[in-house]
């Protein structure tokens, strides 16, 4: 087997990327990147924590990557009493919301960051669907957003709408380019996501001066981009 290109990676976004949102990666994805993983070096950077990730990629998804970077890499997060008014604001913020259902677990507490979801994590399959087809019409997520952003502008956080039910919020430069910091030794990285607008969760590692930034529209599209970028001159 020939070596793979040296100092490059493909970094992937999971949700929109490598899976419909939320759901288990098809075969044909999984089967692609075993294909990729022969020519460059791969990646996984996600929001989600690690059992998610592993629930969409596999469990094993540890051994199929060479690298997989859970909550964008992170682990740590400090400030006792600003998390507490944040969590007391943003939870009555909630109440006082008028929308169609409520679940429970509108804050999940997580090592880097703090996931808000207006209807409540624990909701049904369905019910996310249809939440997010509201959002869509209602912008629930981004008027919360517009809030919290003004109310707490002074702690340095970033807000981030990436699935269909939440958003992300973690001190600024928390981001997915925080992984970077475990790829000194690449020098050619390319990134993969969907979210790559601003306000995006991929907008900030898409827009890295380290990375070349692709956005892609499906896990169909990451597939043909990838044949065209990595894979055609093997093909041929
Ligand atoms: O990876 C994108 C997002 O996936 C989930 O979002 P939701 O549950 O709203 O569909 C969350 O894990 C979120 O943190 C993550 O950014």
């Amino acid at each position: 087997m020939a070596a793979r290109i040296p100092g490059l990676i493909a970094l992937f976004d999971v949700d929109g990327t490598l899976t419909a949102p939320r759901k288990v990666a098809t075969t044909k994805m999984l089967e692609f990147m075993q294909k990729l993983k022969k020519v460059v070096t791969v990646g996984v950077v996600g929001g989600s924590d690690l059992v998610k990730i592993s629930e969409q990629l596999g469990n094993t998804v540890i051994n199929y990557y060479d690298y997989v970077f859970a909550e964008n890499g992170l682990v740590a997060y400090k400030g006792e009493d600003k998390l507490k008014e944040f969590i007391n604001f943003t939870l009555h913020y909630i109440a006082d919301l008028d929308i169609p259902i409520k679940r429970g677990t509108f804050i999940e507490f997580r090592s880097g960051m703090l996931n808000v979801s207006p209807i409540g994590r624990n909701c049904s399959q369905e019910e996310r669907d249809e939440f997010e087809k509201y959002d869509k019409v209602y912008n629930i997520r981004s008027k919360m957003v517009f809030v919290l952003r003004e109310k707490f502008a002074y702690f340095n956080l970033t807000f981030s709408i990436g699935g269909q039910i939440s958003f992300d919020v973690f001190p600024r430069g928390w981001d997915k380019t925080y992984c970077l910091r475990y790829l000194d030794e690449i020098h050619d990285i390319h990134f993969f996501g969907d979210e790559t607008y601003k306000g995006g969760n991929d907008f900030e590692i898409y827009e890295s001066e380290r990375t070349k930034g692709h956005t892609v529209t499906s896990p169909d599209d990451t597939v043909k981009l990838c044949t065209d970028l990595f894979l055609s001159e093997q093909d041929g």
